[in-house]
């Protein structure tokens, strides 16, 4: 295989909303990132990728499109976008855009005319139903609560809209449709844009029929939209169409719920669909029976075992997208470290993990600074429509328990991680002149990326270490991973194995001083540590793991 650049690359994902807003109107907007580019390249980052831009009604915060080829008013203009290509450009850092072509707004044109009437040119672009026995065409549900089909009552049918209502789900089976996708794509890609996220890729194909689905705690349907029947077949066709046709570009699919088999057809080194899929595995282990809103605590066990089974089934045949966050999940400190006493110690820990495995990481914005979730005290103090959905559903309506419920949001809320960027200790964390969109998290004042850059010891200065170790060390990137000590509750042990070059990975996981001996973990006549987030880590000896301790060592 041919070691290619996106493998290399280390991407940083900017959610435009809530990371630098130029003008004080409370949102972040492009002339904010452009502001912020000397900041990304000192961190050391090759690719941004930009959350949603386009024009957009902002239901679902620019996941519903009214304009493919426009920007967001708030965010600025077309003209801004160019500048920011271009100063981007001029500093070595490559743009992915998202493209989100799932669905739609129910604002854009497309949808505008298909609404119309049952005879319209547009009508097939969207999936219509007629009503069954004056009821919803089959029981799937929307991934933000509630049935998944809304009715139209201008043509009495149904639509589908596995998001919210404003976001209707284009037909795929359309060839028009198809082809509209391509043209976007190539749209931007001729003005320059190094490739795309592609959001919820594997929805795009729905089973004929649109049988009912198995009802479960969970999205009802999925079995029958989630990889479907032809979803490889648009893939290859994209590849031919656009893909194959800029050999530079890069590709990552959001593939929730993805298996592992499935994942290799996706991101395949020759299967000709994507550059590599974000998988889910490891952000669903914290929820009880498919129920994002059911939480349980996973074993460290649990967790390790899918992480290193990604490693290990790709080698070789497809390649991974590593992450811990994204506009999405939880702080990846609050979640998977110690957002208290070891914030620090477990930030570094967690990404010096990331940053050591096979595949392309990803660093959300503000994990770089150890950004943790936010305890709102009440439930309009948050933004995000799942949120609102949910407390509706679970709470206002299912008799929920609201103080324990608040809870359960302040731990797995959306607006964990979107709450503006903190960038100084000045009023609203330097984020806006304004009143910012979302709230700050109050704690800014002690964590923020002024202060982070000016101390030695912060978690910045730590990844921007990191990334350089990345960089210049091919064993991180492309190694041959291999689990030591699996059945550890505390420590995660990995060796990675690149010709001669051998690295071993030794990270504790919990706030508790650990035994570890190397000679446990490896046959080797002499180590040497190559990067650690203690100034003394641990020796090559038999020794201890001092609290979240993280250290790599050369093994020659
Ligand atoms: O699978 C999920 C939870 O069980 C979800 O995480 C789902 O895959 C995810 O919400 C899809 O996310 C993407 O598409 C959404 C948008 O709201 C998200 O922000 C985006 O990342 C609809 O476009």
């Amino acid at each position: 295989m041919i070691e290619k650049w996106w493998q290399k690359a280390v991407v940083y994902q900017i959610y435009p909303r809530s990371f630098m807003d130029s003008d004080g109107d409370g949102i972040g907007d492009l002339n904010g990132i452009v502001m912020k580019l000397d900041y990304l390249q000192e961190l050391g980052i090759d690719v941004i990728w930009l959350s949603p831009c386009y024009k957009s009604p902002n239901a679902d915060n620019g996941y519903d499109i009214s304009d493919y080829r426009d920007i967001m008013e708030e965010f600025g203009t077309l003209n801004d976008f160019w500048q920011l290509l271009e100063e981007a450009h001029k500093r070595n850092i490559r743009i992915l855009m998202d493209l989100v072509v799932n669905h739609t707004s129910d604002e854009h044109p497309w949808f505008i005319e298909s609404r119309k009437s049952r005879d319209s040119k547009f009508r097939d672009y969207y999936i219509w139903r007629d009503a069954v026995d004056g009821h919803e065409p089959n029981n799937w549900t929307s991934f933000f609560s509630g049935s998944a089909w809304k009715w139209d009552e201008e043509t009495k049918q149904y639509y589908l809209h596995l998001f919210v209502d404003k976001q209707p789900d284009l037909n795929w089976e359309n060839p028009s449709v198809r082809s509209e996708v391509w043209n976007i794509m190539r749209y931007w890609l001729d003005k320059g844009v190094d490739g795309f996220r592609l959001d919820v890729c594997n929805l795009y194909s729905k089973t004929p029929g649109l049988p009912d689905g198995k009802v479960t705690k969970g999205v009802i349907g999925r079995e029958y939209f989630q990889d479907g029947p032809k979803i490889h077949d648009y893939f290859h066709e994209m590849y031919d169409k656009v893909i194959s046709r800029y050999p530079e570009m890069m590709t990552v699919g959001e593939a929730s719920g993805v298996a592992v088999n499935e994942a290799k057809k996706y991101a395949g080194f020759d299967t000709h669909e994507m550059n590599m899929v974000f998988q889910f595995e490891h952000t669903t282990l914290d929820q009880n029976n498919g129920d994002r809103w059911d939480i349980r605590k996973p074993r460290l066990t649990e967790f390790k075992r899918v992480l290193s089974k990604w490693q290990t089934e790709l080698d070789g045949v497809a390649w991974n997208s590593l992450y811990l966050a994204n506009h999405d999940q939880p702080r990846s400190v609050s979640r998977f470290g110690n957002d208290g006493k070891y914030r620090r110690e477990s930030a570094k820990m967690l990404y010096t993990m990331l940053l050591t495995m096979q595949g392309t990481p990803y660093i959300y914005q503000g994990e770089e600074i150890g950004m943790t979730n936010v305890k709102f005290p009440s439930i309009d103090c948050y933004n995000d429509v799942e949120i609102h959905n949910i407390w509706q559903k679970r709470v206002v309506e299912g008799g929920a328990d609201p103080e324990e419920f608040m809870k359960v949001i302040q731990y797995r809320g959306r607006d964990n991680a979107r709450t503006p960027m903190q960038w100084d200790d000045t009023e609203n964390a330097g984020f806006s002149t304004g009143k910012p969109w979302l709230s700050v998290n109050p704690n800014y004042r002690e964590i923020n990326a002024e202060a982070d850059r000016k101390s030695p010891d912060s978690v910045f200065n730590y990844m921007k270490e990191l990334i350089r170790f990345r960089h210049e060390t091919p064993a991180a990137v492309f190694g041959h991973f291999e689990e030591i000590c699996p059945e550890s509750e505390t420590l995660y042990v990995y060796q990675r194995t690149y010709g001669d070059d051998r690295l071993l990975v030794v990270l504790n996981f919990t706030d508790q001083p650990q035994e570890f001996s190397l000679a446990d973990a490896a046959d080797f006549s002499a180590a040497e540590v190559a990067i650690s987030n203690y100034k003394k880590p641990i020796g090559t000896e038999k020794g201890c793991l001092q609290p979240y301790e993280a250290t790599v060592f050369y093994l020659r």
